[in-house]
């Protein structure tokens, strides 16, 4: 199985993170989107990473999709529960997360452009975004819905979308009144999968 991605992709950390928690060995292929000349349209028409490769040929790509395959290999432990509704759940706090990471994306490429077509409208926009979005993981913590100390697709995708803020500075003062987040941060980052995901330093 080969996995297109970059390393500083906070989708492709998620299913990194996936593969190396239910001990799937992979083949990591370093490709770079937002570089001329590369081969990621070759993986997924979209020129998106993260894409799947398996050993039959099969392509699969946007990281929930490849989420969901994964599942279907059916090697524990279990990231979504079996049960429907229950599935539906993390499914949807997965969207959430993934969001987190398209606006600080999204920010990220903004702040790139010239200063003098920055938009200080669309960083506003975008910093609303992950601005509620943190609010409603912290009340979904409160509430029992996700609990801290869980592995499964959800809680690795909130833990994802919080590594790229720090990683890129996006929201810095993410964790203030958030006490729930950081605990879910702190516990997960703990693990092996995440220590060996973490983006390069420069
Ligand atoms: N919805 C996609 C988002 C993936 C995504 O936006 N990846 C970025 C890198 S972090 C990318 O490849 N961008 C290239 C582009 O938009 O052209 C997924 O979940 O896989």
């Amino acid at each position: 199985m080969k996995l297109i991605g970059s390393y500083t992709s906070p989708f492709v950390r998620k299913i990194s993170i996936l593969l190396l928690e239910k001990g799937i060995t992979f083949e990591f292929v370093n490709e770079q989107p937002y570089q001329a000349e590369n081969g990621v349209a070759h993986y997924n028409p979209l020129g998106k990473v993260p894409a799947l490769v398996t050993d039959d040929g099969e392509h699969w790509f946007d990281s929930p999709i490849i989420a969901s395959y994964i599942e279907l290999l059916d090697i524990a432990p279990a990231m979504i529960p079996h049960e429907p509704k229950a599935a539906l759940v993390i499914r949807q706090i997965e969207a959430l997360a993934d969001g987190i990471m398209d606006a600080a994306l999204a920010s990220v490429r903004e702040q790139a452009r010239p200063a003098a077509q920055q938009s200080e409208t669309e960083l506003l926009r975008q910093r609303e975004k992950i601005t509620r979005s943190l609010d409603h993981c912290e009340a979904l913590i409160r509430e029992g819905k996700i609990a801290t100390d869980s592995v499964n697709l959800a809680t690795i995708a909130i833990a994802c979308a919080i590594g790229y803020l720090n990683f890129r500075r996006v929201s810095p003062g993410w964790c203030v009144d958030r006490p729930l987040l950081v605990k879910l941060a702190e516990t997960l980052f703990q693990r092996e999968s995440f220590a060996r995901t973490e983006p390069p330093k420069a």
